[in-house]
């Protein structure tokens, strides 16, 4: 019996804008997309109400089946800047199959790689070019631009780990990082729904 052979195959990868060619989905994520994510609920309503829908940020994946045995990549962009004093960040997610973990390559930009445990405990990575993060299994993980330039990272995760990010709208990061005196700080997030630890 013989098995059908993928083909072997490469993608262009611009390190600068984490351009991916050819590239499968894109997604595209608004400050409307996340609205209830942020802390500063009414620097929220002002943005939109004043300025538009914020592009927060933007995500490249290669065309790749979603299933054991493939290994899935694609590139994030995170674009500068706050909603309050709260820095632009992913939604973030635990992985389905939670004991699947995943890296992070930093291209350019700086920002943190924040992860987060069901009992609460949280950890910040900071990151940059060079930079490669990982994230282990059971941990949820968002990351979080503090600079003034596009964070951009590649991400590399197994084909059958799928995404939870309900866990994470519903209860949240127990730490958010914002800006104090120029310098991203973590503080406890008062809506945070989870165990704390
Ligand atoms: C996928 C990986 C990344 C994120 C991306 C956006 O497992 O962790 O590609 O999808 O950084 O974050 P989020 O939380 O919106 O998926
Ligand atoms: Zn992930």
């Amino acid at each position: 019996m013989s098995i059908k052979l993928m083909e072997p195959f490469k993608t262009y990868l611009d390190l600068q804008t984490g351009a991916l060619q050819p590239v499968g989905e894109v997604v595209q994520r608004r400050l409307s997309d996340m609205r209830n994510m942020y802390a500063d609920t009414q620097a929220v309503e002002r943005i939109l109400e004043t300025e538009g829908d914020r592009l927060i940020y933007e995500v490249r994946a290669v065309d790749l089946p979603e299933t054991a045995g493939f290994v899935l990549y694609g590139t994030t962009v995170i674009y500068p800047g706050r909603v309050g004093d709260e820095y632009h960040m992913t939604k973030g997610h635990y992985h389905e199959k939670r004991d699947r973990s995943e890296m992070y390559v930093g291209l350019g930009g700086a920002g943190y790689l924040v992860l987060q445990a069901e009992d609460g405990t949280v950890r910040g990575v900071p990151m940059e070019k060079g930079t490669i993060a990982y994230v282990p299994p059971c941990w949820a993980h968002r990351t979080v631009n503090t600079g003034e330039v596009p964070f951009v990272f590649l991400a590399v995760w197994p084909g059958d780990a799928g995404h939870d990010y309900h866990t994470i709208e519903q209860l949240g990061f127990a730490r958010l990082l914002v800006e104090r005196d120029g310098q991203p700080v973590f503080v406890g997030n008062p809506r945070y729904g989870g165990a704390l630890r």
